[in-house]
């Protein structure tokens, strides 16, 4: 029975990526190794996530991060994790981290081929509060034995070779694109191992939800206005779409993938880039709405054709179902 070889087959992640790559000849096992590090990071921000609470290590650190922004314990301790298992992989050269002013560069005895960029607890202001958070991942990969630059990772979003997140919810789930569909990963806790419960994840070609954070709508240019204004009061008779909003860019983008419609962080007058950082917020989420058959658009242009200058860079970004990011992109493309 099918149901019978779902619960006695288990897909682990390592298997199906170990599938995936088994088809290219060239292929040496090196993403393989480089994930079940990545897997082993998120398997312990899971763990530290869910004993938060009991065992007090939320609260402040005092220190400043580079962004100007309180750190909590959790985010320093997800980054040390983080940097710890993907420099031990033997399979990084470059790596950055949305907690990090400063690209880190590995030292050549441990060098592998691959850049990873990552923002390793995204959304901690909801941490107090026990709502859903993630972690954010993309991966380059650099051609040749050189001396790895800030070059290799200032590469439009399109270059990337893989990208995915893992949203620590009512359960653990990771979500992975290498550049052929989305698949998505459950935690099992009691085997340790993600499991492929949500396999070829498509996104709805037209959703009923909007998700965006209506406080900054006085500073909104014109196209996003006029674009939430016709989800609130649509002109064409269809019914008003729905608002969803989390404040935390896994959890909305996660349930965009899923249920469908869009997920926006505009410009506003006072952050004419928005708010998003271009190489481990927008590129990987870019990355997985397209393989999921959605879009991404920054208000100028597609979101993977940008290209970053500095590693924190931000941009503004609409993502989600293609047709609904169609009529944003329609309403930029009227205002000239
Ligand atoms: P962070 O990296 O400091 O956690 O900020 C990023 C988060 C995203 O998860 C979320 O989409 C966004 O900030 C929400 O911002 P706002 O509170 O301005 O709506
Ligand atoms: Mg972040």
């Amino acid at each position: 029975h099918a149901a019978d070889a779902h619960r006695t087959d288990l897909m682990t992640i390592t298997r199906f990526v170990l599938n995936e790559q088994s088809k290219y000849p060239e292929s040496r096992g090196d993403f393989t190794i480089l994930l079940n590090h990545i897997v082993l990071g998120c398997k312990f921000v899971c763990s530290s996530v869910n004993k938060a609470g009991l065992a007090k290590l939320i609260g402040l650190t005092g220190e400043i991060n580079i962004q100007g922004e309180e750190q909590k314990k959790l985010d320093v301790l997800s980054n040390e994790v983080f940097i710890k298992a993907l420099v031990s992989s033997g399979r990084t050269c470059i790596l950055v981290s949305e907690e990090d002013e400063d690209a880190i560069i590995v030292e050549p005895s441990k060098r592998g081929r691959y850049c990873v960029v990552f923002d390793p607890l995204d959304g901690s202001s909801n941490i107090d509060c026990g709502v859903s958070i993630g972690t954010i991942f993309g991966i380059y990969m650099v051609k040749d034995d050189h001396e790895p630059t800030l070059a290799d990772v200032l590469q439009p979003g399109k270059q990337m070779v893989a990208a995915g997140y893992c949203m620590y919810g009512s359960s653990c789930t990771l979500v992975l694109s290498t550049g052929k569909g989305v698949n998505g990963f459950t935690l099992d806790p009691s085997l340790g191992e993600f499991i492929l419960t949500h396999p070829d994840i498509r996104i709805p070609k037209k959703g009923k939800i909007y998700s965006v954070n209506e406080g900054n709508a006085k500073n909104w240019d014109g196209p996003t206005a006029k674009y939430v204004e016709n989800c609130k009061f649509p002109k064409d008779g269809s019914p008003s779409k729905s608002l969803r909003y989390i404040g935390s860019m896994v959890a909305d983008v996660h349930r965009t993938l899923l249920y469908g419609g869009t997920f926006m962080y505009p410009a506003d007058k006072k952050s004419p880039s928005g708010k998003l950082r271009v190489l481990y917020e927008v590129f990987p989420m870019s990355f997985l709405m397209e393989n999921a058959g959605g879009q991404a658009f920054t208000g100028k242009q597609r979101a993977l054709d940008l290209v970053p200058t500095k590693i924190h860079d931000r941009s503004p970004i609409f993502l989600g179902s293609y047709d609904d990011i169609e009529e944003i992109k329609a309403l930029y493309a009227a205002e000239g």
